[in-house]
């Protein structure tokens, strides 16, 4: 290889911390640039940081905006093999223009048009969908079909075959959120095709799917049964459960008993049946409620978030971006941004109304790495 062939480029600067800049120098260089060397006095800054200084930047999505684009969509491109899903991704500014909503964490908004089927495949990369809003959407997975609904929350651990079918006369959206961007990094991705139509057997569209009646007592563990593949059992985690989880938080507290994260700041973790862990090994995924009139501590975190409002309207502060919020708004916190919301104020003193947040992050790797970091700063 010539010098100037080289991916390595390296300058003479004149600087305080940089050898003079001599020919000698220069030939040095010229040196390491054929040779594909890089020395460290001329790299060490970005690769080093003094703390976290994410490639990613906070951002915010309109819900409104995504929702009529994924509509157009639907008018315009077909569901079928290929592309295998109608599936928009969320890109973070200063990545490249890649459909990376942050350095780890995948988002899309997904529309399935009346009696369109998304084709069976499967894929190592870890998955979820969630629901903010409509309905008639079954996704099957493994032949059990699992029904999609406002607030329910669905895991898709890798590997595992999935098809999608709408078994109504509307259109449905929702998020899925996927570990693309850090299995990218892995190079240990696998994907296959599946069959191209689902059979009329799993074609059906129950109201429970086989894996919440196993696994959706609480507290109640199948004893006949064993799990062994990657994450949760449990295909759906419905809203019913996770709104009463948060509003007796709030009852509790009122009552003088621990459990909120915070005054007026409740949240749950969606958790594995079988071990209590994170529902995918990946992603961490939780739900917090945050009452009338209440601001959280401000906090920073190693790995980052993508948050969808589920219900509500707030302020969220993401370092120097403050935005106002409302229903389905996606927005992403990066590495060691720091992080607060504040709900809106009610209007009366009956206003019930707190702000909803789905939150999902790459936490279980940050910990599994030991890189885990977490600081409130106010
Ligand atoms: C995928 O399989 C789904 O199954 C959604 O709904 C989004 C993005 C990239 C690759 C595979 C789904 C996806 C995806």
């Amino acid at each position: 290889m010539t010098t100037t062939d080289s991916p390595v480029r390296l300058r003479a600067v004149s600087a305080p911390d940089q050898p003079d800049v001599t020919p000698a120098l220069r030939e040095l260089y010229r040196g390491f640039e054929q040779e594909l060397l890089v020395p460290l006095w001329t790299e060490i800054g970005d690769l080093m940081p003094a703390h976290p200084q994410s490639r990613a930047v906070p951002h915010l999505w309109r819900w409104e905006n995504l929702l009529r684009l994924a509509a157009q969509a639907g008018d315009i491109v077909p569901v079928g093999r290929g592309g295998e899903r109608r599936a928009i991704a969320l890109a973070n500014p200063t990545l490249g223009g890649r459909p990376f909503a942050t350095p780890t964490l995948w988002t899309a908004i997904q529309y399935l048009m009346p009696g369109e089927n998304a084709p069976e495949h499967r894929h190592t990369q870890h998955a979820f969908r969630f629901v903010v809003e409509g309905s008639g959407v079954w996704t099957v997975v493994g032949g059990d079909a699992v029904p999609m609904n406002r607030g329910d929350f669905l895991p898709q651990a890798g590997w595992n075959w999935h098809a999608h079918h709408n078994a109504t006369s509307e259109p449905m959206a929702w998020i899925d959120g996927l570990d693309i961007p850090f299995q990218y990094v892995t190079e240990a991705q696998f994907f296959e095709f599946g069959r191209d139509e689902i059979s009329d057997a799993e074609r059906i569209t129950p109201e429970r799917s086989r894996s919440e009646r196993l696994w959706a007592h609480p507290g109640l563990t199948p004893i006949a049964v064993t799990h062994t593949t990657p994450g949760s059992p449990l295909l759906s985690y419905k809203w019913e459960y996770t709104d009463r989880a948060l509003s007796d938080q709030l009852l509790l507290e009122k009552e003088g008993y621990a459990g909120t994260v915070e005054p007026g700041h409740a949240a749950v973790r969606y958790s594995n049946p079988t071990d209590g862990r994170d529902v995918l090994p990946t992603i961490r995924v939780e739900v917090h409620r945050v009452a009338r009139g209440i601001e959280t501590a401000t906090v920073r975190e190693t790995g980052s978030s993508v948050y969808q409002v589920f219900d509500g309207s707030g302020t969220v502060t993401v370092g120097d971006h403050t935005w106002s919020v409302t229903r389905g708004d996606l927005f992403v916190v990066p590495s060691w941004e720091p992080f607060s919301v504040r709900s809106e104020a009610g209007i009366t003193d009956s206003d019930s109304q707190a702000l909803d947040l789905f939150r999902f992050t790459d936490a279980p790797v940050f910990e599994t790495l030991r890189l885990n970091r977490q600081e409130t700063t106010r």
